[in-house]
């Protein structure tokens, strides 16, 4: 097989439960019809993304927004549709007590619960089969002297270790790091040395998550890729693009470029060699878009940054570089951007028995008419419940 074909038969991308879900902005949340009431349903959505694509085979999970009674039966359910239950993500930003902090709050007992949720989220990998926790801490200040820097970091670093002790063998810990929002001021893991700091203190099953919305404008966020990977410690991304601020928007939309480039250090770095360590996510909401849809675009538009990326040429490159050629070097580099891969992967799934076109197939399955008919009642599920 050559490289391409190796890489893109690499390739898998894990789904976010919540990006099935409605969700919106602070100003307003658009119901859509068909949206799923139940994680079953989101399940249910995202199998159908991956029988469309043959990319996406796992779906991560938010607790609590996907709590359930049985996760050994909702494991059986997801496997049933050809899909596996992936990444378990915490979440201590939804709730009162969490107002100045969870893991890093001036409260013991705060702490605790916030540890203990998350040793509660250890409990559900076990049962879900899943090998990543991640850790996204909306913990920060909004003023200048509202808390102690240092002091938090020092909390911060005690709470992680206590989860840390119980992350079985065959589990990891993910930190996801962010420069803002909710908190205005200081956030607690502001940037990708903050979490590494903090996971190579933990231990070799601590990692980095890197959201590809959680940088200042204009950061070179290959370069941080290119970073982690030669520390071994880029856990996992969480794929989205943005035009502002977080935006969450479909990867790829915003800055295809950016999306190749980052896919060249991830290849680059090994990071989509078999049993990597890379975990390829999503995390995007789809406020006006159509959800479905939206999912199948975004993990089409990472295998065609992917495709894109493997077929630069590395001798060329190379030697264009070693020889000082600053011209020829970014040529080679273009050309592989340009280089229009979409004949070759409609090809690749046709030979796999996939759908040449996953986008026109959902349109003509009748799945959304369905979905849309049978899933009257109840509450549908967005981002936060
Ligand atoms: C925070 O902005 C974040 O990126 C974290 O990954 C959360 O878990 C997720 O968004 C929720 O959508
Ligand atoms: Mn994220
Ligand atoms: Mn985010």
């Amino acid at each position: 097989m050559n490289r391409v074909d190796t890489l893109i038969g690499n390739l898998r991308i894990e789904l976010p439960s919540w990006a099935f879900g409605n969700s919106g902005t602070r100003f307003k949340v658009f119901g859509t019809p068909g949206t799923p009431r139940t994680v079953r349903e989101k399940i249910a959505d995202a199998a159908t993304v991956h029988r469309l694509t043959g990319l996406a085979p796992t779906v991560a999970l938010h607790i609590p927004w996907d709590e359930v009674a049985d996760y050994g039966a909702l494991r059986t359910y997801a496997e049933d549709l050809g899909v596996r239950l992936g990444t378990v993500n915490s979440n201590t930003f939804q709730d009162d007590d969490y107002k100045f902090g969870s893991l890093t709050h001036l409260d013991k007992k705060v702490r605790r619960k916030a540890i203990d949720h998350h040793l509660a989220c250890l409990e559900v990998m076990n049962e879900t089969g899943s090998s990543d926790l991640k850790i996204w801490l909306a913990d920060g200040t909004n003023y200048p002297g509202q808390g102690d820097i240092r002091g938090r970091q020092d909390r911060l670093a005690e709470s992680l270790a206590s989860i840390y002790e119980h992350i079985g063998d065959g589990q990891r810990m993910v930190l996801e790091y962010k420069f803002f929002e909710p908190a205005t001021y200081m956030t607690d893991v502001p940037d990708w040395g903050t979490a590494y700091v903090h996971v190579a203190a933990l231990g070799e099953r601590a990692v980095v998550c890197l959201d590809t919305g959680h940088h200042a404008p204009g950061t070179n966020i290959e370069f941080i890729v290119a970073q982690l990977l030669r520390l071994r410690k880029l856990g996992s991304f969480d794929f989205n693009s943005r035009f502002y601020a977080d935006d969450d928007l479909i990867v790829g939309a915003a800055d295809p470029f950016q999306l190749f480039r980052i896919m060249v250090e991830v290849i680059r770095g090994g990071g989509l060699d078999h049993d990597s360590g890379v975990a390829l996510m999503l995390d995007q909401c789809h406020n006006v878009e159509a959800k479905i849809p939206g999912q199948i675009r975004s993990v089409l538009n990472v295998q065609e940054m992917t495709a894109r990326a493997a077929s630069l040429d590395i001798e060329v490159l190379t030697a264009a570089q070693d020889a000082g050629d600053v011209l020829a070097a970014n040529g080679v580099f273009m050309d592989a951007f340009y280089t229009d891969v979409r004949p070759r992967l409609a090809q690749w799934r046709t030979e796999r028995g996939l759908p040449e076109d996953p986008m026109a197939a959902f349109a003509r399955s009748g799945y959304q008419q369905r979905i849309e008919a049978d899933r009257l009642g109840g509450t549908q599920s967005g981002w936060g419940a």
